[in-house]
């Protein structure tokens, strides 16, 4: 039996390999893997794959983890690839196994490979070795979604060229992993959005919710059915995400007209989702948020609920989302889903809406933003208070890096995805990452949200920043230094009020305080190597720019950080002047003054720049790198004396 064969050849090179008689092969180092797989060790110097491979696949395969596993081989240097149903007899070249757990060929070769099946739903398990003949490789899921996980796990590991032997042990800690594009401001376009569905998919996310705060039909008309156009472009994205394995969930905001005790509008909310439904979405959302919840809508509500309060409006929405959770799962059983974000969503106080509420159907989702629309941190302690006020974990709506508040005004929020706290996964259901009215530069932030969500321990956030960059430069070590400069002069992180919860700049303030530090008090060789530092970040900032537009192939980046990349320029170029001043003036001479006014001019420049019209909420000048760059350039000639001769 061919199998059995198979099976022989494999014990046989275990032992070889054991023996201490394989061939010197490349060294291996294990490569990054985003999100942190759950355990993922290196058994084995770089494998020998070939440039010959068969494919064995025992069930059919979605044709999307198809192409990840063909595309990753080809970067692995392979250019024949055969597919075959069975275990060949004689495998000439790598044999890559593919399948869920059921599939006898892949737990044979898991077993051969010494790993254990996966069984998590969307776990999977991916190991690798040498053979007599190339190599063994298993991409074994315990679902569909598990064995495209997996492929998206050999994309990254072969981007080197190389195929290491590995061993994965990996499944996501949290169930619902993505974003909700829930903001305020021009809602993304099409194309937006379908790239983000691609981007989701690479880092393992499963849900983006369509909530775009200005879409009229989901909110101000939300009983209004979408033009054939919009549901038909709609169709293609649903498609794709299923494609993709992310759950496309619709919301919709009856909210702010709404008459919950009248049948017609019950029916209007049904019908809504009835058009979603024929499209195939079995995922569906009710938004609750950002409503006046202590008045009705229409007369009939006092006479069915009584006065209007948050008690009342707590039952009619509870009653409202069981009646509708009800009908879904009478069309689509087990399928069916549903998610709603309440009135109260920022707090864990107890209250007359939220004991009202705790009446929703514990199967349907509960959405919570933390101790605050915005909070400074999220901690395990906040979230299981969470669980005690909407009796259920919650998923998290996480509103950052969404930018479409005052205190957001003119920002690109470019921080690490940080101060969520390892062990949420105890008490969370999922995290749904609201992002900016920018999709490309959203996605810095959604790597991170998306790798914690998937292994919330296994999480660094300053890791996860600096491969998100990668990803963005598509692994070209330049670019990634640029973007990092980017990143950090984008990195203040505001709140409601005048306190951000992450700073503006810190490794540029580090350095122009270490700058201002050296001028202040140190020796003249002390002061000649700070202006030499300096001269070396104006550098940086001001290359970075063109840095950027020529190494990230993302389009949609350039064009939606244009407005940023174009302050950053000018901004560089007025630390440049302002570095050219300092020595100058260190040097006595009186140049400095007119290095000084350029500096300035540069400055005034580069705050003139706005967000691009009708792309953001809010509009405004673009803020960057501010309280440290303004200031150190407006405070320098200050901090040596400038001749006047
Ligand atoms: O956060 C929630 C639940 N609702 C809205 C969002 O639509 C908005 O994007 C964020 C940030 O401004 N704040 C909200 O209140």
């Amino acid at each position: 039996m061919p199998q059995t064969i198979f099976c022989r050849t494999l014990l046989l090179t275990t032992a070889a390999l054991l023996a201490g008689t394989a061939q010197a092969s490349p060294v291996s180092s294990l490569p990054s893997v985003f999100p942190q797989p759950v355990a993922m060790k290196l058994t084995g110097p770089a494998l020998e794959i070939g440039r010959e491979v068969t494919i064995v696949s025992a069930e059919q395969a979605d044709p999307a983890t198809v192409a990840l596993i063909r595309g990753a081989l080809t970067a692995a240097g392979v250019d024949t690839i055969q597919t075959a149903r069975s275990l060949p007899a004689k495998p000439r070249g790598t044999v890559v196994v593919i399948g869920t757990s059921k599939s006898a060929p892949v737990r044979s070769a898991v077993s051969r490979l010494g790993g254990t099946l996966p069984d998590q739903r969307e776990g999977y398990a991916l190991l690798s070795g040498a053979t007599d003949n190339g190599a063994l490789v298993v991409l074994a899921g315990q679902d569909a979604d598990g064995l495209y996980f997996a492929a998206q796990t050999l994309r990254q590991l072969t981007e080197r060229g190389t195929m290491p032997a590995v061993t994965i042990q990996d499944r996501p800690a949290m169930a619902i992993r993505g974003t909700i594009e829930g903001f305020y401001g021009a809602p993304w376009s099409m194309h937006d959005r379908a790239q983000h569905i691609g981007f989701l998919a690479s880092v393992k996310a499963n849900t983006y919710v369509y909530s775009p705060k200005d879409d009229p039909f989901a909110r101000d008309k939300w009983r209004e059915d979408y033009p054939q156009a919009t549901l038909n472009e709609l169709k293609g994205l649903i498609d794709q995400a299923r494609a993709h394995h992310v759950r496309f969930t619709y919301a919709i905001s009856p909210g702010p007209s709404i008459c919950y005790s009248n049948p017609d509008d019950v029916q209007a909310l049904k019908r809504k989702f009835e058009a979603f439904r024929a499209l195939g979405v079995r995922s569906f959302y009710i938004a609750f948020d950002d409503i006046e919840y202590t008045k009705w809508n229409c007369d009939q509500d006092r006479a069915a609920l009584g006065e209007p309060g948050e008690r009342a409006a707590g039952l009619a929405q509870a009653q409202l989302s069981n009646t509708i959770y009800s009908w879904l799962k009478a069309k689509d059983g087990a399928e069916a889903e549903l998610m709603i974000v309440p009135t109260e969503y920022f707090n864990t106080t107890e209250s007359p809406y939220k004991a009202a509420l705790r009446q929703v159907d514990p199967a349907v989702y509960v959405q919570w933003t933390g101790t605050d629309v915005v909070p400074p941190a999220i901690s395990t302690g906040d979230a299981k208070a969470a669980t005690k006020a909407f009796g259920r974990k919650t998923l998290l709506w996480d509103n950052y890096p969404v930018n479409d508040y005052g205190e957001s005004s003119g920002r690109l929020l470019m921080a690490p995805y940080a101060k969520r706290e390892a062990g949420l996964s105890d008490e969370l259901s999922g995290i749904l990452a609201n992002p900016m009215n920018q999709e490309a530069p959203s996605r810095v932030a959604v790597f991170g949200s998306a790798a914690f969500a998937w292994n919330d321990r296994g999480y660094d956030a300053d890791r996860a920043w600096k491969a998100a960059a990668r990803m963005l430069a598509s692994n070209d070590a330049a670019t990634t230094a640029a973007l990092m400069t980017f990143f950090d002069v984008e990195h203040l992180a505001p709140m409601f009020g005048s306190q951000p919860w992450q700073p503006s700049a810190p490794r540029l303030k580090a350095t122009l305080d270490g700058v201002a530090d050296s001028l202040a008090h140190g020796s003249a060789e002390q002061r000649r190597d700070a202006l030499a530092r300096l001269k070396a970040t104006a550098d940086d900032l001001a290359s970075a720019p063109d840095t950027i537009r020529a190494g990230v192939s993302d389009a949609g980046f350039i064009a939606q950080s244009k407005p940023w990349l174009d302050a950053l320029q000018l901004w560089g170029r007025a630390l440049q002047a302002t570095a050219s001043g300092l020595s100058a003036a260190e040097q006595g001479s009186p140049r400095a003054r007119a290095f000084f006014a350029q500096a300035e001019a540069l400055a005034t420049q580069a705050e003139a720049i706005q967000t691009i019209p009708n792309t953001t909420r809010p509009q405004g000048p673009i803020k960057l790198a501010d309280g440290v760059l303004d200031r150190f350039v407006r405070e320098a000639p200050s901090l040596l004396y400038v001749s006047r001769d």
